[in-house]
């Protein structure tokens, strides 16, 4: 279904170490053809350069980081100190294969929400509906700087 606003902005990007491209390609393009714009800022992004584009498209409703390598925590480790900073001040989704081997559980989510990542997906189809429901919710309080 497409959606209905077409000026709705998203930045998209991989983890810092990380470089498989082929989920991130279909992402933007899918996001694309629901008729969002995406900003899409490809593989080996680091934190501060989410945080770049986040300032040069403040409009994004959303930062939106996929990882498959199992490196994601690391490569997200200067997250806390960009959200303190008002650095990147808009939900951040993650989404992918985000730790090493094949079992995950349920404190594997909780260890990234502890970095501030607003929503771990591992389905992109909820990706639409994930940004509906974040841009509805209440305003969170800032971080204590
Ligand atoms: C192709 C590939 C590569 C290519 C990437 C080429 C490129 N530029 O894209 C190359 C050869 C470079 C590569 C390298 C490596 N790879 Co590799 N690679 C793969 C492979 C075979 C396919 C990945 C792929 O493109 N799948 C197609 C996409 C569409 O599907 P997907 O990636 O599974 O993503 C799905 C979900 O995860 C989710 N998703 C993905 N991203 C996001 C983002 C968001 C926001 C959301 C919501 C969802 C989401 O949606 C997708 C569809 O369901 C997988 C194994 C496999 N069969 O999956 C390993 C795999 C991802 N690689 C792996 C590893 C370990 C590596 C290396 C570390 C290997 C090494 N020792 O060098 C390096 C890391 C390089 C780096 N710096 O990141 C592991 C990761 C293991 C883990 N997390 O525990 C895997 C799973 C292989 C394995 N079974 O061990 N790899």
């Amino acid at each position: 279904m497409r959606h209905e606003n077409a000026t709705r902005t998203v930045i998209l990007g991989v983890a810092a170490s990380d470089a498989h491209v082929v989920a991130n390609q279909l992402i933007a393009h899918s996001l694309r053809a629901q008729g969002f714009t995406v900003v899409n800022v490809g593989a080996c992004t680091s934190v501060a350069e989410f945080a770049d584009a986040y300032s040069w498209h403040p409009e994004a409703e959303a930062v939106i980081i996929g990882s498959l390598n199992g490196h994601a925590y690391e490569d997200l480790q200067d997250l806390p100190a960009a959200r303190a900073q008002g650095l990147l001040d808009c939900p951040v989704i993650l989404g992918g294969n985000l730790s090493v081997g094949s079992h995950k559980d349920a404190s594997d989510a909780e260890r990234f929400r502890a970095l501030g990542v607003d929503a771990v997906l591992s389905d992109p189809e909820l990706l639409p509906a994930t940004l509906d429901q974040l841009r509805t919710r209440a305003p969170q309080p800032l971080a204590a700087s």
